[in-house]
């Protein structure tokens, strides 16, 4: 398994899914075949094993790769293609930074497929976010402070993934710009707020992967617009 291409390496677009939010069958299906690169089942709230296995079938359905983003030990289900293991690292309160981490290796550290999980280097930047309040995340005034997190991320630790959460707004593009220069190691993901197409493209032009969330559950019509359109083969 050293060196393989992870499974998220190509993804230059993922929708992310809550287990404890209402799905039709319609929009589920219209997500999965939307041409998407992946989906990933994760969330804050209301996070269970039962809920997880729920949506994991349904999602099986359909071709579409499948991530879980594991935010609870016991919420952690078999079967899926891959895990992600968010590290929060301007989490205010030190018990979010390593500690689940380390209760998991105490708990579950000779069963743990190691292969099959990255750690995303998660800098939560909408301190009114539900990830935000829990982990009472400390929100960067300038982009020197976002550099420190980010750095950390992608030069100290090396962390496969940094993850740009803004969970619910928009983040500032020039932001995300400067970010994306200074990275080097990092596979950047985008999430937050992303509204429509022309905002789907801005980010898209700006980190490796962009994730689409809430939008799902308010209008998944719109949620399709987007995916990047494939060039036709034709
Ligand atoms: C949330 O980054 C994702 O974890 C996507 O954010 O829900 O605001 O689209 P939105």
């Amino acid at each position: 398994m050293k060196n393989s291409t992870p499974l998220y390496a190509s993804w230059r677009h993922a929708f992310k899914l809550d287990p404890n939010k209402e799905l039709s069958d319609e929009a589920l299906e219209a997500i999965c075949e939307s041409g998407s690169d992946g989906i990933l089942i994760g969330g804050t709230d209301g996070i269970t094993y039962e809920n997880v296995t729920e949506l994991l079938g349904r999602v099986r359905s359909y071709a579409i790769p499948c991530i879980q983003e594991v935010s609870r030990l016991d919420a952690v289900v078999p079967g899926f293609d891959h895990y992600f293991i968010p590290l929060v690292v301007n989490a205010g309160r030190a018990e979010w930074l390593l500690q689940p981490h380390m209760e998991a290796i105490k708990q579950y550290g000779r069963l743990i497929p190691w292969h099959e999980l990255t750690v995303e280097g998660y800098v939560v930047l909408n301190p009114d976010s539900k990830v935000g309040r829990l982990t009472a995340s400390v929100q960067p005034n300038s982009i020197d402070d976002l550099f420190v997190y980010t750095t950390l991320t992608d030069r100290l630790l090396q962390l496969p993934i940094l993850y740009l959460e803004y969970s619910g707004i928009y983040g500032d593009p020039s932001w995300i710009e400067q970010v994306q220069r200074r990275t080097t190691h990092s596979h950047l993901f985008y999430g937050g707020g992303i509204g429509n197409q022309e905002q789907a493209q801005v980010m898209s032009e700006r980190a490796d992967t962009i994730v689409v969330g809430n939008l799902i559950y308010e209008d998944w019509r719109r949620a399709l617009e987007t995916v990047p359109q494939q060039p036709s083969s034709i």
